[in-house]
């Protein structure tokens, strides 16, 4: 099981606490489908990913964006059961979606990059460690049921 210092705890929940979803979700996702373009395949559906504007002003993947912090909250909430509460989006993942599981990790890259951008000096190193030991313990969690 990972263990958490008090201030590792207090940083995940500040941070979520005080993310705007409605931004942080889809600039995040659509960060992901720019910088890795073959991250694009998983979305074949999703209408135009024509280039960086389209993919930005996509309302699928905004929705889509906000629907993966959704899920990031449940770890948020669970922090001591990570892997538990991640089991069947996993297997979702994995075995309906088909998602290469290193693609998780990219996503999380995005995802620092966008919090220390509206962070701006907030984020300091210690912050961004402790967000960083999160999201990777989000992206072995939801690489377990891949095998
Ligand atoms: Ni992901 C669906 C959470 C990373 C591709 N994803 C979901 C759903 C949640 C979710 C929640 C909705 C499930 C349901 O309908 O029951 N995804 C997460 C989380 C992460 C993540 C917490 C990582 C931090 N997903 C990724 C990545 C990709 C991805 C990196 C591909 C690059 N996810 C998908 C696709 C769907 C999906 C595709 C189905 C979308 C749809 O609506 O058809």
């Amino acid at each position: 099981m990972v263990e958490w210092t008090d201030f590792e705890r207090a940083t995940i929940q500040d941070i979520f606490s005080k993310m705007d979803y409605e931004t942080v979700g889809p600039a995040a996702l659509a960060r992901c489908l720019v910088v890795y373009p073959w991250t694009q395949r998983y979305f074949g559906n999703f209408g135009n990913l024509y280039n960086a504007a389209a993919i930005r002003s996509n309302p699928m993947i905004a929705t889509h964006g906000k629907t993966i912090l959704h899920g990031l909250d449940r770890a948020v909430k669970n922090m001591d059961n990570i892997k538990e509460t991640y089991a069947e989006l996993s297997v979702l993942h994995s075995e309906k979606l088909h998602v290469d599981p290193d693609n998780f990790k990219l996503l999380s890259d995005c995802l620092t990059i966008v919090v220390a951008a509206k962070l701006g000096k907030d984020f300091t190193g210690d912050i961004q460690g402790a967000f960083q030991k999160f999201l990777s313990v989000v992206v072995s969690s939801l690489g377990r049921q891949y095998h």
